[in-house]
């Protein structure tokens, strides 16, 4: 495809952390394409599944374009006029400390800034928090307690350096693919580079590990804390960095003792073997990455696990040099310019700190405020407890879903409904939160907003539109001014563009700063609207009148703390067993390669929804077999708090003991898949990050008696069977369903699913095998087709979807629909492991069978893996399964 350059806009992908270069275009016709841009250097022109498929999620369909007051369509100054004076009545007669704002590592930082400074500066409270709290706060406690500042010491390429990386807790092949793939082509560029896993599952990361520590939930801290007595016992410390850049090794030291090595296996479920092989080929290699991510941060001993990483660092002296240190990957975009403008309930803006009058002061002098929050605010559980018992009046969230994101979901939305004013700024017209506003105030999305984001190794790139807002849709920056003038706050908020917020941003982080903060953008607090526009990656630090070339944090010490050294945390390893008769299992939580947490945009492309299509839940094969459930089953999931339906996917890959569930599913795509319903609000007693990876479940087989599958051209509005899990396809939707009853009247349920009373309605029954195929015909093009047996259905999805877009031009095409042999002469292309070709398991499987052994030779006969290169993980795995077989 020729690509007209100059129409070209390069924006940043608005999905993880990564923070790839998005080269995007319009044509003529309307039709958006992207690509990854060659010159970004967080992907230089790579791009993953999520990324690759953008273009099919800007679709307005679902679009929230105008703003709406209790439901009816307002215009803008009514909706703003309200949001203002409730808030404005609600703290004069309660105090500021009675509103409050959940906010979101999607804003992009010029939003951020402004939402921040709106409440802590002139609101005069802290009670703005966000969902990077479920996120990164605990990176950001143990970051803070061992360098004095939020620090995140190195960048990406320090991945491709490393002889040794340590993933722990991420499963970077699936959420921070571009990375992945970064480390991938190092390693076969210097294949003597190591690379261990520490997951309780096998994840398609573990792929291109050496080594794969299946580790009991929640046992790193034991693993660190003993990986620190080892080096202390095998004398592999760097002594002189210990003396020179930190304190408080001794009691660390100390502290790690308390567990032996047989204490270690008891707490991290890891035989001595392999807690001696990993120990000493980190003793043995000073070029050691630790990367972590939620396996480490969503838990009650998260910032202690941080800590216990990082003081395996500095005991080595593995920081600040290059192919070494600890690395805390971001999730969201802009995860990591939330943490810059202060976002959190307990920071304050540019890396200050609330608690400090020093900081408050200065700040107050820079914004003119008239008063400055001087306390910490409530963090994200706490403040939803405190919507619940009525101490917060008046919610304001933006760009989060918490209804369905929040532990303890369904208590989350009981508060917002109970709540006298909530204000949710959006993009979509109906999310499980969206429905529950006073006012909804329409968001525009990526492609239509200015800003700028900041992505895991401090690197700034510009958002940029190139598209325009649709409807009234408006910039999050500019409601937030629009709402700020009318509570009275014109001066402060009088911002015509994000580029004077940015500028304003980058004032504050250089001001009276001098070297005593990390994070100084200074460099940038005078460029103008054309320098903003042509702004290129750029990493912080950049201080006014800087002389440095590195951007590796703490080359030579200099940490944050007063005395400029490194803080070693004394850390004890406890373990807490949540277990108990009623709830035996352990449910672990997480993502999926090809959707995005609650899917509100990975949920509208059809290439995305194809990966996996339903709710499920991992579990293996001998707990299944305990639990009484099959392959494919539909079961429950309970806990003290609520309960889910999924489908059962039997695999060895998970630990006994633990089962995995992905987050992603809602109210809007399953019956009940709600999966934070099932999540005790437990947290982290640092940084007030909650749980999420560590929940007691019990696990039943769910009666069903009838099972259903069924393509249709319309989303179906009502779906009145106990389970069911919609997915978009190509040419429509595909819906999964269970049914706790055997009987009823299939064909008058297909027309109430397709909605076409019009359509010419073909079936065939076998009521004696309980099989049903009924399909709806509007002329020679398919309405739905709908599949009904009492098991679980058989027929080849691949072959159905295609249906929806297929010609059937005589009355005999139109029967095979319902034919007993529908779909049977095409092999079933299997579930979808190619996104961006369309390419399933069983074709990988068939095309191995025919004599493909590489993953190239398998590019070159089905194309799969040669786009976004996304499933090349999951083709070697289903390489080795067959080579595995070979060799039986
Ligand atoms: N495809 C996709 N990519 C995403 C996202 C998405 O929604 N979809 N979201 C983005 C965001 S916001 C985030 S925060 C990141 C998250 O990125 P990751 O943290 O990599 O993803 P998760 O699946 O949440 O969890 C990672 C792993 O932690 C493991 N784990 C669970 N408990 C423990 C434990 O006790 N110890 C250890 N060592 N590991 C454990 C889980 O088995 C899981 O494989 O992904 C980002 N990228
Ligand atoms: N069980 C479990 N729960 C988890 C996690 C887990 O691992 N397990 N992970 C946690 C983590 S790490 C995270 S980051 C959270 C993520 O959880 P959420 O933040 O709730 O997830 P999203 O679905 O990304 O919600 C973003 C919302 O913002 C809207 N939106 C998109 N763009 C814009 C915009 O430009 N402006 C505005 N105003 N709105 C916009 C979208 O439509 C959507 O409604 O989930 C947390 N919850
Ligand atoms: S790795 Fe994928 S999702 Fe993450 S920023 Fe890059 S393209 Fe987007
Ligand atoms: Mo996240």
């Amino acid at each position: 495809m020729e690509i007209d350059a100059a129409r070209e806009v390069s924006t940043t992908c608005p999905y993880c952390g990564v923070g790839c270069g998005v080269l995007a275009k319009v044509a003529t016709d309307g039709q958006v394409t992207v690509r990854g841009d060659p010159d970004h250097p967080a992907n230089f022109g790579r791009l993953c599944s999520k990324g690759s498929a953008l273009a099919e999620t800007i679709g307005l369909d679902d679009r929230l374009l105008h703003p709406e007051i209790h439901g009816r369509r307002a215009g803008w100054d009514e909706a703003l006029n309200l949001v203002a004076s409730t808030f404005s009545q609600t703290i004069a007669e309660h105090g500021p400390d009675a509103v409050a704002f959940y906010v979101s590592g999607q804003l992009l930082t010029e939003d951020y800034y402004l939402a921040n400074k709106l409440m802590k500066g002139f609101i005069g409270s802290a009670n703005i928090d966000t969902n990077s709290r479920l996120c990164m706060a605990s990176s950001v406690a143990g970051h803070r307690r061992a360098f004095g500042a939020d620090t995140v010491p190195g960048t990406y390429e320090d991945l491709e350096l490393a002889d040794l990386i340590v993933l722990v807790g991420s499963n970077l092949a699936w959420c921070h693919p571009v990375l992945y793939q970064r480390i991938a082509a190092a390693r076969e560029k210097r294949p003597d580079m190591k690379i261990v896993l520490v997951d309780p599952r096998r994840t398609m990361t573990s792929d291109i590990a050496d080594m794969h520590l299946a580790i009991a939930p929640d046992g790193d801290v034991a693993l660190f804390t003993g990986l620190l007595a080892h080096l202390g016992q095998q004398n592999a410390l760097d002594r002189a960095y210990i003396t020179t850049h930190t304190t408080g090794f001794g009691q660390a030291l100390f502290a790690a003792s308390a567990l032996d090595l047989a204490a270690v296996t008891a707490a991290t479920g890891l035989s001595e073997e392999e807690l001696v092989r990993f120990y000493s080929l980190f003793a043995a290699t000073q070029k050691t990455v630790t990367v972590y991510s939620q396996g480490v941060n969503q838990s009650t001993s998260g910032t202690d696990k941080v800590n216990a990483i990082i003081n395996c660092h500095l005991a080595t002296g593995r920081i600040g040099k290059p192919g070494t240190g600890p690395f805390s990957v971001t999730g969201q975009p802009n995860a990591m310019g939330g943490r810059e403008v202060g976002g959190l309930a307990n920071m304050l803006a540019a890396h200050m700190e609330i608690e400090n009058p020093e900081h408050r002061e200065r700040v107050r002098r820079f914004w003119k405020a008239p008063a400055v929050a001087h306390k910490p605010g409530l963090k994200a559980v706490d403040m939803f407890e405190a919507v619940a018992d009525g101490r917060i009046k008046a919610l304001w969230i933006m760009a989060t879903n918490p209804v369905d994101s929040m532990p303890d979901a369904d208590a989350v939305e009981a508060a917002i409904k109970a709540c006298p004013f909530v204000v949710v700024s959006d993009v979509l017209a109906e999310t499980d939160t969206v429905r529950h506003a006073h006012v909804s105030l329409p968001a525009t999305a990526w492609g239509e907003k200015d800003g700028t984001v900041t992505n895991s190794e401090r690197r700034i790139s510009r958002q940029r539109a190139f598209l325009a807002a649709p409807g009234e849709a408006r910039s999050d920056w500019r409601i937030i001014v629009e709402v700020a003038k009318r509570m009275g706050f014109d001066e402060a908020f009088s911002h015509e563009t994000p580029a004077e917020v940015f500028v304003e941003h980058a004032a504050l982080s250089g001001f009276e700063n001098d070297g005593e903060r990390d994070f100084d953008i200074g460099a940038y607090a005078a460029i103008d609207v054309e320098d903003y526009d042509a702004l290129a990656p750029f990493q912080w630090p950049t201080p006014r009148q800087s002389t440095r070339t590195s951007t590796r944090f703490f080359t030579s010490g200099n940490f944050y703390t007063l005395d400029r050294k490194a803080r070693f945390i004394a850390i004890r390893a406890a373990t807490e067993v949540r277990t108990t008769a009623d709830y035996p299992l352990i449910l672990n939580t997480g993502r999926i390669r090809d959707h995005w947490h609650t899917m509100t945009r990975t949920g509208k492309s059809p290439r995305l929804s194809q990966h996996i299509a339903e709710p499920f839940v991992e579990i293996h094969p001998a707990d299944a077999l305990h639990h009484g459930f099959g392959d494919a089953d539909i079961v429950r999931i309970s806990s003290p708090r609520g309960e889910v339906l999924v489908r059962a996917l039997i695999t060895p890959r998970q630990r006994q003991g633990s089962v995995f569930a992905p987050m992603h599913w809602t109210d809007q795509f399953a019956a009940r898949g709600r999966l934070d319903a099932l999540i005790a609000p437990l947290v982290d007693p640092v940084s007030g990050q909650p749980a999420l990876k560590h929940v007691a479940v019990c696990i039943e087989k769910f009666a069903a008696r009838t099972f259903g599958f069924a393509v249709m051209r319309q989303k179906p509005e009502l779906i009145d069977a106990s389970y069911w899990a919609v997915a978009r396809c190509r040419g429509g939707w595909r819906v999964e369903l269970a049914f706790a009853d055997a009987a009823a009247d299939w064909t008058a349920f297909a027309g109430s699913l397709f909605d076409a009373p019009l359509a010419e309605m073909l079936a065939y029954h076998d009521r004696d095998a309980g099989q049903h195929r009924i399909a709806a015909f509007d002329g020679e093009r398919l309405v739905g087709a709908f599949f009904v047996a009492p098991a679980p259905v058989a027929v080849s999805r691949s072959w159905a979807v295609e249906q929806l877009e297929a010609t059937h031009a005589s009355q005999r095409d139109r029967f095979t629909i319902v034919a007993g042999r529908a779909g049977v002469e095409r092999p079933d292309a299997g579930a979808t492991v190619c996104s961006c070709f369309n390419i399933g398991a069983n074709q990988i499987v068939a095309a191995v069978a025919a004599g493909c052994t590489t993953v190239e030779a398998i590019g070159g006969a089905l194309k799969a893996g040669t786009n976004c290169g996304s499933c090349r993980a999951e083709i070697r795995v289903i390489l080795g399964a067959a080579r595995f077989q070979a060799a039986e």
